[in-house]
């Protein structure tokens, strides 16, 4: 059957449309209310509305991508148990709307980073790049993060005020805002000064802290989705380690066990992104989908391209790092295992992360990452490597 092909919309806004996605060949999409407020309950009514606008145009709402997570619950502070008790309504009601995946993250302030969204790729296209010297170049001597300095070594500091030195103000301006102003599908958008005042907010809570309110919020939420009939699925910190001092606790094998093991429940799952978890060398990606395998409730497949410096750049969808070919062979042995045992959950949906910006893409304002030509050459990949290894091997 194959991994359910879906498609990242943002919404009435979005400049690629549901025709473009039905096109792409994808059946199901992957959405959010984006226009609710960050901890408030998602009413039925707006789901419904929602769900049969995909419907008229012949498509499903197959994961919710995200349901966020407030600050407050993340540092367990201020509003955080009516912020709590939100989401598990929000929960239900997705529930009983039909919608019975969601995934989320637990990344404090920000989602997810970047540093250039028009990354020069050889073929012409524009892509997305980590450049751990422009970082630290921007929390140096644009955000001058208090202590920021102990965090680098000699070497570190001369090459970042090199490239400080070396920039203008619309590349320093250009930087803040890749940064900081939030990438889409981050619910928040900040000023420096309002950034570094979030980035305080998190001064005394520890790596053990973080880990501990994540599995606190997991157990809170995860029976109201079991009874809801809806599969979590966190997805992993992007880039995986710490940053902006800053604790991260979903970025290695181990982190997904010890969350996993919280609350041992299939509804208490992964949203295994493949170009998140990738650029980590010492995840093991082929083995983390194979011991993962019956607890990943959605799928992000992406392949970035690391370096040794730090860092990373998102390649084609079957290049780079991620040995695509190996993990596509085991998730569809995992899927073909859940409809041997006649498991409840045998859509897996997939969506091809990211694309380049190529071809027309290049003359439209697209959402950096989500372009539609680029995404659908990853999905069309995507979908060729699936046919042939599920028409050869399985
Ligand atoms: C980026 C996305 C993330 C992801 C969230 C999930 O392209 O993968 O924004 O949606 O982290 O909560």
């Amino acid at each position: 059957m194959g991994l359910e092909q879906t498609w990242r919309w943002y919404g009435p806004d979005d400049s690629v449309s549901l025709s473009d996605i039905k096109q792409a060949g994808a059946t199901g999409v992957v959405t959010a209310l984006h226009h609710i407020p960050n901890g408030e309950v998602w009413p039925i009514d707006e789901i419904l509305k929602r769900k049969e606008q995909l419907e008229e145009a012949g498509l499903t709402w197959s994961v919710v991508e995200s349901v966020p997570v407030h600050e407050d619950i993340k540092r367990r502070e201020g509003e955080y148990i009516n912020f709590l008790a939100n989401y598990r309504q929000s929960i239900k009601n997705l529930g009983e709307c039909g919608i019975d995946t969601i995934c989320y993250n637990f990344m404090p302030v920000l989602d997810w980073t970047r540093t250039d969204l028009a990354y020069k790729m050889k073929d012409g296209a524009l892509g997305l790049n980590f450049n751990a010297v422009e970082f630290a170049a921007f929390e140096l001597f644009i955000l001058k993060r208090p202590d920021v300095k102990n965090f680098y070594s000699n070497n570190d500091l001369a090459m970042a005020k090199f490239t400080y030195d070396r920039m203008d103000v619309k590349d320093r301006t250009r930087l803040t805002q890749n940064i900081i102003a939030g990438l889409p599908g981050s619910e928040e958008g900040y000023s420096l000064e309002e950034f570094q005042s979030a980035l305080d907010t998190y001064n005394k809570i520890t790596e053990h802290d973080l880990r501990q309110n994540l599995f606190e919020f997991i157990k809170a939420v995860v029976p109201v989705a079991e009874k809801a009939g809806v599969l979590m699925a966190i997805h992993p910190d992007d880039p995986p380690f710490p940053i902006l001092g800053l604790p991260r606790v979903v970025s290695t094998e181990s982190d997904a066990l010890e969350l996993l093991m919280a609350y041992d429940s299939p509804n208490n799952g992964l949203c295994f992104c493949t170009g998140s978890f990738g650029v980590r060398a010492d995840n093991d990606l082929v083995g983390m989908a194979k011991r993962l395998a019956g607890r990943i409730n959605f799928i992000h497949l992406r392949s970035t391209k690391r370096d040794a410096l730090g860092n990373f750049h998102e390649a084609d969808h079957l290049d780079g790092d991620v040995d695509m070919y190996r993990v596509m062979k085991e998730l569809l042995q995992e899927q073909q295992k859940r409809v041997e045992d006649n498991s409840k959950n045998q859509r897996m949906p997939m969506r091809p992360d990211h694309g380049h910006q190529m071809l027309d893409d290049l003359d439209k304002k697209t959402n950096p990452g989500y372009s539609a030509i680029g995404r659908l050459r990853g999905l069309a990949e995507l979908r060729g490597l699936m046919y042939g290894i599920e028409k050869s091997l399985l």
